[in-house]
């Protein structure tokens, strides 16, 4: 498939380069690199018809763009874009679904077992030369055998993390929106429900008005003093204070997190925990993960300029028509 190269791609900020190269092959670039929301000329803004981008945008940053038809999101998740008002403007968002749910679900084993069986305190008592000096590394009070498992967020990733699960011999429940249909792990309606039944708690959830900070004292203590909880989802999910008391009081045993509230600054109380294992939000970070998300949102920009349709919609701008694929007078 060919882009138009008279169809104006706006990438502001940072984006991968393989991303770069095809939209500039195939589209009219105009690169932002430095992005800070500044005002582009009138005539350019008034050209700009599509959006590449990993940075968030909101709905001024739209309103910017009167001829804009397509953001094309580099994430599977899409929290940092105002879907709401793009679907009001008739604007198309597409995502990055499927190409990072294996690299994403591995990341969540790897918190896992890292805070229950404490790797990175481990080799870190190698490294520091205790090992030599004292001898063996203290036995772990936690395992991972005869663990319940409670997973918050079954889409893709969910799935996949609890086909690992499955794997290791852990007990599989979870609670979503929605009971998912075909899939036989026990369902809870509610999140505390969950968080009662397990004493593990994997966040897979996105970042939604209904999710915010949702994991709070409250699932802590229903989680309970041989808790876990891992997050690879959003850390506007969890009310990170109530966390970090958690955590320092004992009221959880141990957290694994790739995702915070604001990232990528983290409190000095989290950073501190010896009982939390922290990663720099690096869950689809491998190179083929980054290139399958980057050919994806491109894939979606050629759709819809060639054929007036989108390969990975989110849901709330699924039913949005290309102007040139709406029989003249229907609305978006
Ligand atoms: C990031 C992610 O988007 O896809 C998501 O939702 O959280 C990640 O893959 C990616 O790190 C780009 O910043």
């Amino acid at each position: 498939m060919h882009g138009s190269k008279s169809a104006r791609v706006l990438v502001p900020g940072p984006l991968h380069e393989k991303a770069l190269q095809r939209i500039d092959q195939n589209f009219a670039m105009v690169r932002q690199e430095a992005w800070r929301g500044q005002l582009l000329p009138a005539d350019i803004a008034a050209s700009i018809r599509g959006i590449c981008a990993i940075i968030p945008i909101n709905a001024d940053m739209m309103d910017a763009f009167p001829n804009l038809e397509i953001i094309a999101h580099f994430g599977v998740g899409y929290d940092s874009v105002d879907v709401g008002h793009a679907a009001s403007r008739g604007i198309m968002v597409t995502h990055t679904p499927g190409v990072l749910t294996e690299d994403v679900a591995d990341i969540a084993i790897g918190l896992l077992i890292n805070a229950v069986r404490e790797l990175p305190r481990a080799e870190r008592w190698l490294r520091d030369g205790q090992w030599a000096s004292q001898g063996a590394y203290p036995l772990t009070k936690r395992t991972l055998q005869g663990r319940r498992a409670g997973i918050f967020g079954m889409g893709r990733v969910g799935l996949a993390v609890a086909q690992r699960l499955k794997a290791f011999g852990i007990s599989i429940a979870y609670h979503n929106r929605n009971r998912v249909e075909g899939v036989d792990y026990s369902f809870y309606p509610t999140l505390i429900g969950l968080a009662e039944a397990v004493d593990t708690l994997i966040s897979v959830a996105p970042s939604t008005a209904a999710t915010a900070r949702v994991i709070d004292a409250k699932v802590f203590d229903a989680l309970g003093p041989n808790g876990i909880f891992i997050n690879i989802g959003r850390g506007k999910t969890v009310d990170q204070n109530d966390l970090i008391k958690a955590l320092q009081n004992g009221v959880i045993a141990a957290a694994g997190l790739d995702v915070f509230a604001e990232e990528p600054n983290l409190p000095q109380a989290l950073l501190d925990l010896p009982t939390a294992t922290l990663l720099p939000h690096v869950g689809s970070a491998t190179e083929n993960s980054r290139q399958a998300m980057a050919d994806l949102c491109v894939d979606n920009l050629l759709s819809w300029f060639a054929e007036g349709r989108a390969v990975t919609a989110v849901p709330e701008t699924a039913h949005i028509k290309a102007a040139a694929a709406r029989p003249s007078g229907e609305p978006h």
